[in-house]
């Protein structure tokens, strides 16, 4: 039994991320906007047994199982765990600047370098029209970067997020205000690489 769903706490303190992310935007982004999806999620699902066993990822990935007349519910508050508790987990005020190892690697060949990697999920990030989040996904063992609008998730049996970043106004807006910019060029700054190296390594297939 997968419900009720709890908000996962932040994997660091609210003012970690200063001064890049303020304490009073985390505040508001987790303990308000992540929690309301939750708390909407388990609202929707009291209802329906047959998918209270369901993971969130199962609930965003088999929509051949979710009835017609929640789908978009499930799609839009599933999704909004999903994609907070992806992008809370990928940051941290680490001294991990980088990637490394495999996932360097992989994204050297992939995008030619770091800093073209960069460039194009901050492109990716600054451009998403309305709200949304910019990936990095892994598609058959293959890495890429897109976007999303609203709490839409790439996630299926076949690609696996690796990093997000929600461009939301909320994500930015206390602090930034309409300088989304300055915010995704900022967060470069917080990502946790150890983080989003470890699950790379976790679901990469060895390449030889
Ligand atoms: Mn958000």
């Amino acid at each position: 039994m997968h419900y009720p769903f709890e908000p996962k706490p932040l994997p660091y303190s609210k003012e970690a991320l200063e001064p890049y992310i303020s304490e009073e935007t985390l505040h508001f982004h987790h303990g308000k906007h992540y929690t309301t999806y939750v708390n909407k999620l388990n609202e929707i699902i009291k209802n329906y047994p047959n998918l209270q066993n369901m993971t969130l990822e199962q609930l965003l990935i088999d929509s051949n199982s979710i009835p017609c007349e929640i789908k978009t519910a499930i799609k839009n508050n599933a999704g909004g765990v999903y994609n907070h508790e992806l992008y809370f987990a990928c940051m941290n005020h680490s001294d991990c600047e980088i990637p490394t190892d495999r996932l360097a690697l992989a994204i050297n060949t992939a995008f030619g370098s770091i800093d073209h990697f960069k460039a194009q999920l901050s492109t990716a990030a600054i451009g998403q029209f309305g709200s949304g989040y910019a990936w990095l996904i892994l598609c058959n063992n293959q890495l890429e970067i897109l976007s999303t609008p609203n709490q839409d998730t790439p996630i299926s049996d076949t690609v696996t997020p690796l990093l997000c970043i929600d461009v939301w106004e909320h994500a930015y807006y206390l602090q930034y205000q309409n300088l989304r910019p300055d915010y995704v060029n900022n967060w470069f700054n917080l990502i946790n690489w150890d983080y989003v190296g470890a699950r790379y390594m976790s679901i990469a297939k060895e390449q030889h």
